[in-house]
C-alpha cells in the first residue's frame, strides 16, 4: 500500500504517512518515559530477576549523589533522620544513611604525607575475603566497591564473599542480582554456607576457595583507601612470613564519617590478661612517624593480609573455635611463637565501622569469646594461662572448651617458642602482675577489708576502693606493686588526686602521683604528697584515701605475696 501510495504521489497519502510515523515515535517516547532508567543491559534482566531489578532501581534512585564524599560525616533531614536514629539503636549502625550514600563514594587519601612519595611494585595477587552474617547490603557492597576502586586490577585475583548463612532475604537473590548486573565485569565469588559456622570457620571456607598468592581478610563493613594494597603485597613479597595489618581507621556508625587518628600517631595491638584485644599507643617516638611496617604484638583480627601458603603452613585457624572472638589473639600468638611476624603497615589504611554492640545474636547464647580464649590459653600461654583463668575461673577445667589435641600437636610440629619467649621478645612492655614485682595479690587491712577495683570497667577512671576480702584471690582484688613503684592492676595505676583521693587511672610511668613505696611494716607511702594510703573511716564500697602518715592499723596493708628483700625497711 505504501509503495502504491508513493507511486500515486497523492498528497493526502504523504500526509497520512507522516502522521503515522509521528504517532509511532510519540508512542515510543511515551512508553520509554514510563520505563525506569536502567543502567543494566537488558539481556541481564530475565523474567525471574525482574522483581530484583525493580527493587534495585527503586533503591538506586534514592541514593544521594555526593553524600559522604571525601569521607565527610553525612546527615539526613526530617523523617529519614528520625528513622536513622532508630536504626542506630537497633543495628548499631545508621542503616538509613548507608542506603542513601553512594556505594562508590570518594574518600580522601588518609595517609601520612610521607607515604605518598613511596613507590611499590608488587608482582603478586591477592584474594580478598569478606565474610558476613546479616550485614546491611549497602555496607557489604560499599566494602566490595572500595576494594574494586582502590585496587589495581593486576593485583586483585578475586573477591570472595562468604555468607555465613544469613537469614536476611536481601542478602540472597537481591545481592546475587546486584553482582550479576552491576559487578559482572569483576571476579566476585559468593559462597553460601548451608549452616551458620561462625566467623572463624566462615573465613576458613573463603580461604579454601581462594587462589591468590595472598589472602586479605576484611570485615563486611570496611572501606579501603588509596594505595591500600600495594604496601601489603610488597612487604609479603619481601618476607612471606610477615602477616600484616593496615591502620584501621574509624567509620562512624552514626554518620559514616571517615575519621583518622591524626597524621603521625597510631596504635598497634596488645591484649589484656582477661583475654581481650587492646589498642596500644606507639610508645617509641622514632616509630611515630614511620612509614615502614612496625611490629605489633597482636592484631584486632578483622583486617589482615597473609601469604596464602603461609596461612595454611602455620595452622590457619583453630577450626573448633565457634562464633566470634579469640581467634585474633590465637593467631597473633601463634604467628609470633611459630616463626612469623605480625606488623602494622602505616601506609595502608582501611576504614571499619566499629559498632557499639553486635547486631546479630549467637546460637545458644554461648560465650564463644570466653571459650575460644580458654582454648588458646591452654594451647599457647603455658603457665601464663593462670592469669587468664583468674578472670574466667569457671572455664579452667570445663569440658565445654573442647578437645585440644590437634592444636597442641600443631604447636609441637611447628616447634614453636614458649609464651615467655613471646613476652620477652615481642611484648616486653606487657605488665605481668606476679613477675618482677615487689608485692602482689590482695592488699588486706586488719579488719579483713581489701583494696578492690569495685568492678571498674576497663575504659573508665574510678576510685581505688575498699571491700570485704574475698576468700579466693579474685581479679577485682588483685593488685601489684611494681618495681617502678606503681600500685597497679594491668594498665591501671593508683594515682593521688587533690592530695587526698586515690583513683585508678591509666598508668603513665612517669607521674609522681602514681609512685608509691611499700615499707616492710605495711605502710604504703606516696612521696608526692608525703602521705600514706589509709582505710580510716572508709566505708565498704567507697574509695580509700591518703592521709598524714601516722602508722596504726588503718595505714597498714598486708599483701598476699611480698618479696621482702625488694622492700625498704
Ligand atoms: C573484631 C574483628 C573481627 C573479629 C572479632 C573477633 C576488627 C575490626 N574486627 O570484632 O573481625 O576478628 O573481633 O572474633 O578487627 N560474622 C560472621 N558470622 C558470625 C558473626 C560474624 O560471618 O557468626 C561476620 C560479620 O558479619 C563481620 C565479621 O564476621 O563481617 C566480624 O564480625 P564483627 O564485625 O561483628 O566483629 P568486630 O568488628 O566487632
Ligand atoms: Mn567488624
Amino acid at each position: 500500500m505504501l509503495i502504491r501510495c508513493f507511486r500515486l504521489k497523492r498528497i493526502y497519502c504523504k500526509v497520512l504517512l507522516l502522521l503515522t510515523v509521528l504517532a509511532t515515535v510519540c508512542l515510543l517516547l511515551y512508553l520509554r518515559s514510563k520505563l525506569p532508567n536502567s543502567p543494566v543491559p537488558s539481556r541481564l534482566v530475565s523474567k525471574e530477576n525482574y522483581p530484583f531489578e525493580q527493587k534495585l532501581l527503586a533503591w538506586e534512585s534514592k541514593i544521594i549523589k555526593g553524600l559522604g564524599d571525601e569521607g565527610e560525616p553525612a546527615f539526613l533531614d526530617g523523617e529519614d533522620a528520625i528513622e536513622g536514629e532508630k536504626a542506630l539503636k537497633k543495628y548499631a549502625l545508621n542503616t538509613v544513611l548507608s542506603d542513601r550514600m553512594p556505594l562508590d563514594r570518594k574518600l580522601r587519601d588518609p595517609r601520612n604525607r610521607k607515604c605518598k612519595d613511596l613507590k611499590y611494585s608488587p608482582t603478586i595477587k591477592a584474594s580478598v575475603i569478606v565474610i558476613f552474617y546479616n550485614e546491611l547490603m549497602s555496607v557489604i557492597l560499599r566494602t566490595v566497591w572500595s576494594v574494586i576502586l582502590q585496587t589495581p586490577s593486576h593485583l586483585l585475583q578475586e573477591i570472595i564473599l562468604v555468607d555465613d548463612c544469613s537469614t536476611d532475604e536481601n542478602l540472597k537473590g537481591l545481592l546475587d542480582h546486584y553482582i550479576a548486573t552491576r559487578l559482572q565485569n569483576y571476579n566476585i565469588n559468593v559462597i553460601r554456607l548451608k549452616h551458620r559456622l561462625g566467623l572463624i570457620r566462615a573465613r576458613l571456607q573463603g580461604a579454601r576457595e581462594a587462589t591468590g598468592d595472598v589472602l586479605i581478610f576484611l570485615d563486611a563493613h570496611c572501606e579501603a583507601t588509596k594505595d591500600w594494597i600495594e604496601p601489603l603485597l610488597s612487604r609479603i613479597e619481601e618476607d612471606h612470613t610477615a602477616v600484616l595489618v593496615p591502620i584501621i581507621d574509624v567509620i562512624e556508625a552514626n554518620n559514616m564519617g571517615y575519621s583518622t587518628n591524626g597524621d603521625s600517631s597510631f596504635q598497634v595491638g596488645g591484649f589484656s590478661w582477661s583475654g581481650h584485644f587492646t589498642w596500644i599507643d606507639i610508645q617509641d617516638e622514632n616509630d611515630k612517624n614511620k612509614v615502614t611496617p612496625i611490629k605489633s604484638p597482636t592484631m584486632a583480627g578483622g583486617l589482615f593480609a597473609i601469604n596464602r601458603n603461609f596461612f595454611w603452613d602455620i595452622g590457619s585457624y583453630d577450626e573448633q573455635m565457634d562464633g566470634w572472638g579469640g581467634e585474633n589473639l590465637e593467631m597473633s600468638f601463634r604467628i609470633w611463637q611459630c616463626g612469623g611476624r605480625l606488623e602494622t603497615v602505616p601506609c595502608s589504611r582501611v576504614g571499619h565501622i566499629f559498632r557499639d554492640f553486635h547486631p546479630y545474636s549467637f546460637p545458644d547464647d554461648k560465650d564463644t569469646h570466653g571459650i575460644n580464649t580458654a582454648r588458646l590459653a591452654h594451647v599457647w600461654m603455658d603457665d601464663y594461662k593462670r592469669l587468664f583463668f583468674m578472670h574466667q575461673p569457671a572455664l579452667e577445667n570445663n569440658p565445654i572448651v573442647g578437645d585440644l589435641t590437634h592444636r597442641k600437636q600443631l604447636r609441637q610440629k611447628l616447634r614453636c617458642q614458649t609464651f615467655k619467649w613471646y613476652l620477652d621478645n615481642v611484648y616486653p612492655e606487657k605488665f605481668v602482675p606476679d613477675e618482677n614485682v615487689s608485692a602482689y595479690g590482695q592488699a588486706r587491712t586488719e579488719f579483713d577489708m581489701c583494696l578492690d577495683d569495685l568492678q571498674l570497667p576497663d575504659d573508665k577512671v574510678g576510685p581505688l576502693g575498699l571491700y570485704q576480702c574475698h576468700q579466693f584471690l579474685a581479679v577485682s582484688q588483685y593488685f601489684s606493686l611494681s618495681r617502678r613503684g606503681e600500685l597497679r592492676k594491668e594498665n591501671f595505676c593508683a594515682e593521688v588526686f587533690n592530695k587526698r583521693d586515690v583513683q585508678l587511672t591509666e598508668c603513665h610511668g612517669h607521674k609522681r602521683e602514681q609512685y608509691w613505696i611499700l615499707y616492710k611494716n605495711g605502710t604504703v607511702y606516696n612521696p608526692a604528697t608525703r602521705k600514706c594510703l589509709s582505710s580510716d573511716g572508709v566505708e565498704m564500697g567507697k574509695g580509700v584515701k591518703v592521709e598524714r602518715c601516722r602508722g596504726g592499723v588503718f595505714q597498714r596493708w598486708v599483701f598476699t605475696h611480698v618479696n621482702a628483700t625488694a622492700l625498704p625497711g
